[in-house]
């Protein structure tokens, strides 16, 4: 994604801007520490590119930038819910309008935060209120938390995730350690199956690890790099590769799209939480290169 060929609608500060991508509006940052896009449709981040890498997170190249569905590859926002509970599919924060609540621009980088509540559109959907703010810390790493609040008067129960896209020279190098010793398989009717807590992937993969270590490698060899992915708030990463035959059938793929993504997921799945009244919970995930 060329981020400086994207039309300027409002310059913020000296590296933040906002701009067009097709039908939804970009804050971008170009700082000298970074370069980064994230779209108010889904508060989803669409680009980052620490200095001297190559984008850490993967954009399909058919991606549907309309602002009607859901975008494929960056860090989408799943909340309040996690897969297909219910419908929208992982909820509705991900084709959702953020608002920019505010930025700071600073020589290690800069931040964003974003915010989305409860309205009539997410009632007739999900009858509860609500306040959630997203939080993007980008710099020589990237950091973003998402915080939901329960501004109503009785509990509500969410689950969700931040839905990483790596991106990765070569799905069938990457090779991922800090797993943990199991997981539930998705592909098999949610089975356990130990793990050795390292993966190697050469077929469709879609797996929650409920052990995985406060850190989790991808060896990233084509890159020349090791990403290094830190999650908290949640209770499973979830480690996501369609394949082939799977992203042939998504209209918002290209053929072998595949090779080069990755999703390793700080994700909220299964039961997720119940929030009493005034009560907040952030889901976080830390990326960094090197
Ligand atoms: O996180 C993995 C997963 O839940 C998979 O099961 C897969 O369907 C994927 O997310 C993508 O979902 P989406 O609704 O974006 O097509």
């Amino acid at each position: 994604m060329n981020l400086r060929q994207l039309p300027t609608t409002k310059v913020l500060s000296e590296h933040i801007s906002l701009c067009r991508l097709d039908g939804i509006d970009v804050v971008r940052i170009l700082h000298p520490q970074c370069q980064a896009a994230i779209s108010l449709f889904g508060g989803h981040l669409l680009s980052f590119r620490p200095k001297g890498h190559e984008d850490v997170i993967w954009m399909s190249e058919a991606a549907d930038f309309s602002g009607h569905s859901a975008i494929r590859g960056g860090i989408p926002v799943c909340w309040p819910w996690f897969g297909k509970v219910a419908s929208p599919s992982h909820g509705f924060a991900r084709t959702s309008l953020w608002q920019l609540e505010s930025f700071n621009d600073h020589k290690q980088g800069v931040t964003v935060t974003l915010t989305l509540h409860d309205s009539p559109k997410t009632h007739a959907i999900w009858p509860f209120r609500f306040l959630s703010r997203l939080h993007f810390d980008l710099g020589e790493r990237l950091k973003v938390q998402i915080t939901s609040t329960n501004t109503d008067y009785r509990p509500w129960t969410m689950s969700g995730a931040l839905h990483t896209y790596l991106n990765v020279g070569d799905i069938t190098q990457a090779k991922l350690t800090g797993l943990g010793n199991e997981y539930t398989d998705s592909l098999a009717e949610n089975q356990r199956f130990p793990s050795n807590g390292t993966l190697m992937i050469d077929d469709a993969v879609d797996r929650l690890y409920p052990e995985s270590e406060p850190s989790i490698m991808v060896e990233d060899p084509p890159h020349y790099r090791r990403l290094t992915v830190k999650n908290s708030g949640h209770n499973s990463a979830v480690v996501w590769n369609p394949w082939q035959e799977a992203s042939a059938g998504m209209a918002d793929m290209t053929p072998d799209g595949y090779i080069t993504m990755l999703c390793v997921e700080s994700a909220l799945a299964d039961q997720g939480i119940t929030l009493a009244p005034g009560q907040s919970h952030h889901i976080t995930t830390e990326i960094s290169a090197d």
